[in-house]
């Protein structure tokens, strides 16, 4: 008999995807079956998610992968971005579609919670490295809202979850968090793996409207609601994957990693290792280096740097003028362009906003004393070699920190996301940081949340080791799943 299938769902800022596993002739075969595209959205003055279309978007791919898998679907797990959640309203229900993380109402609540503890205490006390983007200063800014919009304001005990766990919840699962994402909200006790209550009564937050915490690959339960009348989704289990994207792609590598970096690459890029002990040093705060939940077991210790959202949004502008440009044909002639670039700071805040990049870019090259590229049909390539110069000197830099706080060399960086695909941006990766690229998965986080999956159904209740799921993302990476 044909093993069953599964479903992993990887929601992505720019596109979220629905991807089928099968076991053909008893090989893993990994296929992405539904495209959703995404982006936040502007309303007024927030900035959200289509959480709406993105679920009818996903109720669309599970019916493509029930018409493929005759055989049936054991399992589905969903993953996303981390530090974004939906409230619930008292019937259980969405209460609104979700802020985005890059809405700027946390820079008050971000600063209020700064002088109420200070960022380097709350980096020793939680291991997460205090981002203004994190859940616990969007909880703060939920009910922080100033008078003139006093009706926006949510009550701090309207529970809420996850944005991945959100979906889980949807298909019919328990609300929880999963540990890995439930790290990088910035309200777990980096001792205890709890939420920290002390924390949360500190900054003026209610620990009851948080999910309860399980472990990376939880069984949720059966699927639930009117998807699980088709006959694939009968005996379909939800299981939780680590929900944190970057935590699911890590668990999607199959390699060792012991004196190797990952570059996990798209939206953002996150360089950094696997560690077993936490380093909250001063030193691994200056250089913005977080502590957060490995699947499994261990901890992500990286940096986030921001990444692709700076040429995607550049290139959503430049579509907007009629410019369009497909990435592969962009990322070719930015190889084949000579000029010197200027180069940015990957880290300026204003690069971490939406719209009129162009124009941001430039304003950034000006203020660092580069000459600024005019914005004129035929100039895109030299923004692109621009930012993919500057991201390569930003991955030197944060290596070069990891090394030293660590004290040894690396060896060697397996990429995996999106810039597998851009030779140039590893040639300019190998040549800033002298270690050789070892390219991975594109599809890291759906390998990832695939290898949980098999190892959560293998583990029947027991918890799921970094072994285990290092022995399925073998099983899928060996046989070219993808
Ligand atoms: C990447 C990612 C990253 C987080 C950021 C908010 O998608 O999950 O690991 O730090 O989004």
């Amino acid at each position: 008999m044909q093993d069953p299938a599964r479903v992993a769902i990887d929601l992505g800022a720019e596109s979220c995807r629905v991807s089928l596993l099968r076991w053909v002739d008893g090989k893993p075969a990994v296929e992405v079956i539904h495209r959703i595209p995404n982006g936040p959205k502007h309303r007024g003055e927030t900035l959200y998610w289509p959480l709406k279309q993105i679920l009818a978007g996903l109720e669309e791919g599970l019916r493509k992968a029930a018409a493929k898998a005759p055989e049936g679907i054991a399992s589905i797990g969903v993953d996303s971005w981390s530090v974004d959640y939906v409230r619930l309203g008292p019937d259980g229900a969405m209460f609104g579609e979700p802020f985005c993380y890059r809405d700027e109402r946390t820079a008050k609540s971000k600063q209020a919670a700064d002088a109420i503890i200070s960022p380097f205490d709350i980096y020793q006390r939680t291991g997460a490295y205090p981002l203004n983007l994190n859940t616990a200063y969007q909880l703060m800014a939920d009910s922080a809202a100033g008078p003139e919009e006093e009706n926006q304001r949510i009550d701090k005990r309207a529970p809420w979850v996850m944005f991945p766990e959100f979906v889980l919840y949807w298909l019919g699962g328990r609300r929880v968090g999963e540990y890995t994402n439930a790290s990088h909200t910035g309200l777990v006790n980096l001792k205890t793996g709890t939420w920290d209550a002390e924390l949360f009564e500190m900054l003026g937050l209610a620990v009851e409207a948080a999910p309860p915490i399980v472990t990376t690959g939880t069984v949720l339960g059966p699927m639930k609601g009117p998807l699980a009348a088709l006959d694939a989704f009968r005996a379909t289990q939800i299981i939780a994957p680590a929900t944190h994207d970057t935590a699911s792609a890590i668990a999607g590598i199959a390699t060792d990693l012991s004196s190797a970096a990952y570059i996990s690459s798209g939206t953002w890029s996150l360089v950094g290792t696997i560690t077993q002990t936490p380093v909250t040093t001063q030193h691994a705060f200056d250089a913005g280096y977080t502590n957060i939940g490995a699947a499994g077991g261990g901890l992500l210790f990286h940096s986030l740097i921001n990444s692709m959202w700076v040429l995607k949004q550049s290139m959503d502008g430049w579509a907007a003028e009629g410019r369009s440009w497909p990435i592969e044909k962009l990322v070719q002639e930015a190889a084949a362009c000579n000029a010197t670039t200027g180069v940015l700071d990957m880290d300026a805040p204003t690069l971490m906003l939406d719209t009129g990049m162009p124009e941001r870019v430039n304003k950034e090259l000006v203020r660092l004393g580069f000459d600024a590229i005019p914005d004129v049909p035929g100039n895109e390539p030299l923004f692109a070699r621009t930012i993919f110069e500057s991201l390569a000197r930003r991955y030197a830099s944060a290596l070069a920190s990891l090394e030293k706080m660590l004290g040894r060399k690396l060896d060697r960086i397996h990429m995996i996301g999106g810039a597998t695909r851009n030779r140039l941006l590893i040639e300019l990766t190998e040549k800033q940081t002298g270690l050789k690229v070892e390219i991975g998965e594109t599809e890291s986080s759906t390998l990832g949340s695939l290898a949980i999956q098999l190892a959560a159904s293998e583990a029947a209740g027991e918890r799921v080791t970094p072994e285990a799921i290092r022995k399925w993302a073998t099983v899928l990476c060996r046989e070219k799943a993808c």
